[in-house]
C-alpha cells in the first residue's frame, strides 16, 4: 500500500494544530505506520529541503523548520500522496481552499502548518530520511475491510 510522510511543522505544534491534523487523516480512512515528536537538526533540514537550495527563502525554510519540534508521520492508504497533498492545500495558505488544513488554518506561505509528500519519488525518500524500518508499524487495522 503506498505510503506518504507528512509533518505539522512547529507552527502547528506550537498552535496545538496535532491532534486536528492527525484527526483528518484517521478520519479519511488512512493507516498510521509511524509518528515522532522531534526537533529537526539543520543537516537533516538542509537535506529534507535539498531542491529549494538556490531558492531565496531557503534559509529562512530552514530556520523556521528547526526552530521548534514538529510532529513527523508515515501514513498509508490508496493513493494518500496525492489524496493527502489535497487535503492540505495549496503551498500559500491565501490560495488554500477551506476545508483543507492550510486553508484553515494559515495565513502565510512562510508559516503554513504541514509538510507532505509531493510524488512516489519524495515519499520514500523523505520517509527514508526521518524514519528507520522499525519506527514504522505493519499491523491489522479493523476498519479496513470497510474501506476498501
Ligand atoms: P509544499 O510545502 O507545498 O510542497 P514547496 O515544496 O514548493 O511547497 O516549498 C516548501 C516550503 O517552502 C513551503 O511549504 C513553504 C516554503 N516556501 C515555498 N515558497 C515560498 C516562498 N515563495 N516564500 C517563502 N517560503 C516559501
Ligand atoms: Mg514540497
Amino acid at each position: 500500500m503506498e505510503k506518504t510522510f507528512i509533518m505539522v511543522k512547529p507552527d502547528g505544534v506550537q498552535r496545538n494544530l496535532i491532534g486536528d491534523i492527525v484527526n483528518r487523516f484517521e478520519k479519511k480512512g488512512f493507516k498510521l505506520a509511524g509518528g515522532k515528536l522531534m526537533q529537526i537538526p539543520s543537516s537533516l533540514a538542509e537535506e529534507h529541503y535539498g531542491e529549494h537550495k538556490e531558492k531565496p527563502f531557503f534559509g529562512e525554510l530552514v530556520e523556521f523548520i528547526t526552530s521548534g519540534p514538529v510532529f513527523a508521520m508515515v501514513w498509508e492508504g490508496e493513493n494518500v500522496i496525492a489524496t493527502a497533498r489535497q487535503m492540505m492545500g495549496k503551498t500559500n495558505p491565501s490560495e488554500a481552499l477551506p476545508g483543507t488544513v492550510r486553508g484553515d488554518f494559515g495565513l502565510t506561505v512562510g508559516k503554513n502548518v504541514i509538510h507532505g509528500s509531493d510524488s512516489p519519488e519524495s515519499a520514500q525518500r523523505e520517509i527514508g530520511l526521518f524514519f528507520n524500518g522499525e519506527e514504522l508499524l505493519n499491523y491489522e487495522k479493523n476498519d479496513q475491510n470497510w474501506l476498501y
